[in-house]
């Protein structure tokens, strides 16, 4: 293996993957390994794979299917290290001591944790209803009681949620009780109905978040453990990833701080389209969790052509890249520009005259093209299941080499040998 930066990322066995997986980090993962730049190890990251809903039966199937994945896309064992994360027991014990020195409050304010918790748009909602609260002073003087004690709930509000931290389960019940006591009073304003009503559906996902598993809320600990027991500099990740990977440089910087130099601050490496967005719903991002949103890389030539012709599309009719105005469009482009190697201005110039449904018949004709080599190699792959394990095998054989020595330096840091 060549010498060069270390670089480290991992895909969950969680089911097929999407389009924006592979041009978010798979289709990367094999150029930087064909640069020669850099010590590669990408991982099946099965431990995390287990905090969403699984069925255990087919988890190994799963693992197995994303290694063909892995395989078939171009990774090569001979030149990165190919392996499976449950097998190296030190990504483990390292979450552990990193557990030791991560603040909740850092956790909490993950947004994958609250988007997949059922928070985030809520409280999203709240926070801007807590920016335009202004309840007006009313004209009579008998109300003027009563609207002292509406401000006073305001500020109370506003301070609530403008903090970092989210409010707890206890301010939240707090909120409802104040809100009861003003239900009486404020007949008049409409506003606060709306908040009570608000509060009530919070509160209601608070109870969902109480039912929420530890490992989703722990899930970007064990990524930073991934990624700095290699001493990784570099981690080629999709958008949606830069959060805990920041959340990875500030336990760096704690753990350096309390025991001493040990880890590495590892950096992102993206591509030009980081953040691949559904095909439901152009405003979020194409999901494995969300199947209809998704284009997946081993779907048929059929399949493709359906999904393509079914995606939503903008008003208007130009083939234009305009990601505020025509999303969908864009969307559409920026994976047309990523499989075909052109520039969005030059594909503008192509379709400029022509409809939407041109655009996605070429698209899917692309897609279908670009992948088809890849589905040929990966059912192959799949044929020979004992083949791929070995090779995971023996992947993990060497990532556990590097890791069980940082894992021994880490213990020795922290005292416990
Ligand atoms: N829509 C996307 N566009 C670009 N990159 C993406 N990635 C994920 N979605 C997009 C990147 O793919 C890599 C591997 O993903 P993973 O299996 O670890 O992540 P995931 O988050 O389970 O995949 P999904 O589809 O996002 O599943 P959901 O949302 O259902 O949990 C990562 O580098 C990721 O950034």
């Amino acid at each position: 293996m060549k010498k060069g930066d270390i670089l480290v990322s991992g895909v969950q066995p969680t089911g097929k993957l999407h389009i924006g997986n592979y041009l978010g980090a798979l289709k990367n993962f094999v150029d930087l390994q064909n640069s020669g730049k850099y010590q590669c190890y990408f991982f099946i990251a099965d431990l995390h794979s287990l905090t969403g809903e699984f069925n255990p039966k087919e988890k190994q199937k799963q693992i197995l299917n994303l290694t063909a994945d892995f395989l078939a896309a171009g990774l090569d064992p001979k030149k990165s290290v190919i392996f499976q994360q449950s097998q190296i027991p030190a990504h483990s014990e390292l979450m552990w001591i990193l557990n030791t020195i991560t603040p909740m409050g850092e956790l909490e304010r993950m947004t994958q944790f609250k988007e997949k918790a059922g928070m985030g748009d809520y409280l999203l909602y709240f926070k801007q209803l807590s920016e335009n609260i202004n309840v007006e002073r009313p004209e009579e003087e008998k109300a003027w009681e009563e609207y002292e004690k509406i401000k006073n709930f305001e500020k109370y509000y506003k301070e609530l949620f403008s903090r970092e931290i989210e409010p707890t389960e206890k301010d939240l019940v707090d909120l409802h009780k104040i809100l009861n006591l003003l239900k009486n009073l404020s007949s008049t304003y409409k506003q606060l109905r709306e908040f009570s009503r608000a509060t009530n559906n919070l509160l209601d996902e608070y109870v969902k978040r109480s039912k929420t598993k530890f490992g989703l809320f722990d899930y970007p600990v064990l990524m930073a453990a991934d990624i700095i027991i290699y001493n990784a500099r570099f981690v080629p990740v999709g958008d949606d990833q830069l959060q805990h990977l920041e959340l990875t440089r500030t336990v760096v910087r704690k753990f350096n701080s309390k025991f001493g130099k040990t880890f590495i601050e590892p950096k992102a490496i993206q591509t030009e389209t980081p953040r691949v967005m559904s095909l439901a719903n152009p405003e979020k991002k194409m999901s494995k969790s969300q199947p209809e949103s998704c284009l997946f890389i081993d779907d048929s030539p059929e399949e493709i052509k359906n999904k393509i012709k079914r995606a939503v599309t903008d008003s208007g009719s130009e083939i234009k890249y305009d990601k505020k105005n025509k999303p969908a469009i864009s969307n559409l482009l920026e994976i047309y520009s990523a499989l075909s190697g052109d520039v969005i201005v030059k594909l503008e110039d192509e379709f400029s005259g022509k409809n939407y449904s041109v655009l996605k018949n070429d698209l899917a004709e692309l897609v279908a093209d670009y992948f088809s080599d890849f589905r040929k190699k990966k059912s192959a792959l799949l044929k020979n299941p004992v083949k791929l394990r070995l090779a995971l095998e023996s992947g993990s054989e060497k990532a556990s080499k590097i890791a069980n020595k940082k894992i021994l330096e880490v213990k020795k840091k922290v005292g416990l040998i």
